[in-house]
């Protein structure tokens, strides 16, 4: 806590309570500095644990299997949520595309609306459109996953549909670890829950991963991995999952109609969203939501303070637990 930025008054007594808790534990070298304990990366097992209890009730593991080894997985509708749920996440998509654009999407023949770009066209920053959006950021399979990824304090990073029809150009393979510099490490920045609306194969233009790709740490070159690339089949109402270290496409669409999924990706609490759900929250809608949701729009995050400084309760568990957990 020597941030500059701190008040001396709040600096001091920052430093008074982390020393204090630091002298008082017997299980505590006091020799170590409260910066070593942070660092020591125990605590990422700790919170990896937590999840994986959540992740053993829901009935997940064989996914968190997958996920390690290929580096992505595809939980089926019945491990989600209802095919009702999916209908609403539907409907509300297309409304709010015909409230922004004047027409609605046309699910059978797109190609006269211009959804022919390599990853469709998207429709962003759902959260706040409609209660549905916020029930599927919060969905127990979704989330669980989230937490294994990004941790207990993991915000909401963005909340977006993707709108494709038929096209000739695949998009090209990826990472989502958008603007961070390689070797990105072994631990998560982002993952990626994308909720399919419409049923995923690759003639209908599916999402393509490299199994394996996320150990390689880094973004790929260009063409790199196209040959790897495996086109997912899944049944509308699957959630695919994947860290942002994995290498990722969509292969384009031949099928006429419409390939309707929504990206719904989470972020460790540092992490700088893509959308601005943080200064945009109404009361209403925290209100309405349970705790987790209000972390999920970082409420928790004790960044972007003025003059007044930093909120220190703000900085999880400080001293001797970790804010990454
Ligand atoms: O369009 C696709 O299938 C891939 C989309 C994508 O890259 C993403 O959601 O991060
Ligand atoms: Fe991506």
């Amino acid at each position: 806590m020597t941030d500059a930025h701190l008040s001396p008054n709040d600096g001091a007594a920052a430093m008074a309570t982390a020393n204090q808790a630091l002298m008082s534990d017997p299980t505590i070298n006091v020799t170590k500095s409260v910066l070593d304990i942070l660092g020591a990366g125990v605590d990422v097992e700790n919170g990896k644990a937590a999840a994986l209890e959540e992740i053993q009730s829901l009935g997940l593991a064989d996914y968190v299997t997958e996920l390690d080894t290929n580096g992505y997985t595809i939980i089926p509708p019945d491990k989600v949520a209802p095919p009702e749920f999916i209908d609403r996440m539907l409907d509300a998509v297309l409304d709010v595309a015909e409230r922004r654009w004047g027409s609605r999407p046309d699910m059978v023949n797109p190609d006269a609306q211009g959804f022919s770009a390599p990853h469709g066209t998207s429709v962003t920053y759902m959260l706040y459109e409609d209660p549905v959006f916020q029930e599927a950021a919060l969905n127990p399979t979704a989330l669980a996953m989230a937490t294994y990824l990004v941790g207990h304090n993991a915000i909401l990073y963005t909340c977006m549909a993707l709108l494709k029809g038929p096209g000739r150009v695949d998009m090209p393979l990826h990472s989502d670890n958008i603007m961070v510099p390689p070797p990105f490490g072994p631990n998560n920045f982002v993952c990626n829950t994308t909720w399919l609306l419409t049923d995923a194969s690759p003639a209908n233009g599916s999402t393509c991963f490299v199994p394996g790709s996320h150990k390689q740490q880094r973004h790929p070159y260009p063409d790199e991995g196209t040959a790897d690339r495996v086109a997912i089949t899944a049944p509308r109402g699957s959630l695919l999952v994947w860290p942002g270290h994995t290498w990722h496409g969509g292969v384009a669409r031949i099928n006429p109609g419409l390939r309707v999924q929504m990206p719904i990706m989470y972020g460790r609490m540092y992490v700088r969203p893509q959308e601005p759900y943080m200064e945009n929250v109404t009361r209403d809608v925290l209100d309405r939501n349970p705790p987790r949701f209000a972390k999920l729009v970082g409420q928790h995050v004790p960044y972007g303070f003025k003059e007044e400084g930093p909120d220190l309760a703000k900085f999880p568990g400080l001293p001797m637990h970790s804010p990454w957990e």
